[in-house]
């Protein structure tokens, strides 16, 4: 119906207009990884663990500033979700949710299908009662976390190195590869806004399995399945080379129309670390990084956890490790961590700038007796007129910047009304229209869209963000 009103107005499309206004506080901006990718219009996030988040040490560099987007390291997979059959238990996910929502940070929902970490009682369902538990599984914890999380790894790992499909996946034998249509078909039915991915590792260069993996999307999508996104995890190690053509093997799955996100990623190395290692593996992470930022619909990087305190590395693989920027006693690595930065497009700040940034701080006292400090970071928001029809038009504002739990404001000249808005809380005023992020919205880059009124003139208005 909708679509039919804009078609036929098409010739009403006046007024598109963008008006961006930058907030001052802009220069003052502490400079982070994160602020660094957003004003690529990107997040740069963390994964972290229930375990971590009551070392405060830790707390307090994954919520700092420097991650605007975090992802569950095993909160939300099958085996804490449901460790008996219908029975649900969402406590670990919620507590990172809440640790997210406190710190502007957006969450990654992973994974809802996997073949490892499942409770024994998935494997031993008989063949003809697996999809209904899937499906069953899927429905409850999308819906669970509904709003809360901007995408989800709908499913996780289900090709083997060769490109063949794992035959260890319980659902792949009870259901063929129809499952993984099944599979985004019921989360887009129990959450319609989150943005539904496939990820997988060792397809972050072309090779066998990452043919096999475009070969699905391209599928998947000409079946009109609703798939959004390919995660790429990027578990890389330096002794086996970088991926082949990852930039161009990005882009080909974005050139299929789907988002593309760098969702797990660390560069191990085989201990002890030396400068020729950790050479190379900043080689690794900056070529990484420089992939994402040329693929248009590459929307973020997550690294699994920031610190090799955490890392899942040296439990898997005996001997390696080392394959994050901060070290095992959370110090940053400065080198590791200037060359991200400079591949983010920023410029690493030398260590004695920093010192004595922090020296002249505690020389003078009264700079720092604010018990309540201002909101980091800034924003700019843009105002866009995406469809208009006689009446009513659709909009969407997008938030850039580095400030989370912004406030976008704007003033319509013309009488507009607003009767709908997702993405956000809206109040509006008489011409005056405030909006605040939705819980799980709150870090730049954030979209929220709506639907309003109009008549005789639709001006777009200056929009505001703090
Ligand atoms: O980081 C996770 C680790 O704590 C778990 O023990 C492990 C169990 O398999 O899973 C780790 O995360 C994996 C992720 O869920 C999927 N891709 C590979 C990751 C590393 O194993």
């Amino acid at each position: 119906m909708r679509r039919t009103r804009i078609a036929g107005a098409a010739a009403l499309l006046a007024a598109v207009g963008t008006f961006t206004l930058v907030n001052s506080r802009a220069e003052a901006a502490e400079q982070t990884l994160q602020s660094l990718a957003a004003a690529g219009g990107r997040y740069f996030g963390s994964a972290t663990d229930n375990p971590e988040l009551t070392d405060t040490a830790y707390t307090a560099v994954l919520g700092g500033g420097e991650f605007g987007q975090t992802t569950p390291g095993n909160a939300m997979k099958w085996d804490s979700t449901e460790p008996s059959q219908n029975s649900f238990s969402y406590t670990k996910g919620d507590a990172v949710i809440a640790f997210a929502q406190a710190h502007g940070m957006k969450v990654r929902g992973h994974t809802l299908l996997w073949h490892n970490q499942l409770p024994g009682w998935v494997a031993q369902l008989p063949a003809a009662q697996v999809q209904a538990a899937m499906e069953n599984h899927i429905t409850n914890v999308a819906t669970h976390f509904k709003g809360k999380v901007f995408a989800w790894d709908v499913v996780n790992e289900p090709f083997n190195d060769d490109g063949t499909y794992r035959s260890t996946s319980p659902f792949y034998t009870a259901m063929g590869i129809d499952y993984i249509a099944d599979a985004f078909r019921t989360a887009r039915a129990a959450d319609p806004d989150a943005k539904l991915y496939i990820n997988d590792y060792n397809t972050d260069g072309q090779g066998a399995k990452a043919d096999a993996m475009y070969n699905l999307v391209k599928t998947l999508k000409s079946q009109g399945v609703p798939i959004d996104g390919v995660g790429f995890q990027g578990h890389l190690a330096i002794q086996y080379g970088f991926p082949t053509n990852m930039q161009a093997n990005l882009q080909r799955f974005a050139d299929l129309g789907v988002d593309v996100a760098i969702t797990e990623l660390d560069v191990r190395m085989v201990l002890p670390r030396d400068a020729t290692k950790d050479a190379t593996q900043a080689t690794y992470y900056s070529n990484v990084v420089k992939a994402c930022l040329a693929v248009t619909r590459c929307v973020g990087i997550t690294i699994w956890d920031y610190t090799d305190k955490y890392s899942w590395i040296p439990g898997v693989f005996s001997g390696e490790g080392a394959a994050l920027p901060w070290d095992e006693n959370l110090q940053k690595k400065t080198s590791l961590y200037g060359t991200i930065v400079t591949a983010l497009g920023g410029t690493p700040q030398s260590p004695s700038a920093s010192a004595s940034a922090s020296r002249s701080a505690s020389a003078s006292p009264s700079t720092s007796t604010s018990t309540s400090p201002p909101p980091a970071g800034a924003c700019t928001a843009t105002y866009k007129i995406t469809g208009s029809w006689p009446g009513g038009f659709q909009g969407e504002v997008s938030v850039a910047g580095t400030r989370p739990g912004w406030t976008v404001k704007w003033t319509f000249a013309n009488g507009q009304t607003i009767s709908q808005l997702w993405g956000g809380t809206l109040t509006q005023s008489g011409a005056s229209v405030t909006v605040t992020p939705a819980s799980w919205n709150t870090a730049p880059p954030a979209t929220f869209g709506f639907l309003a009124s109009w008549n005789a003139t639709n001006a777009a208005p200056t929009v505001t963000c703090s």
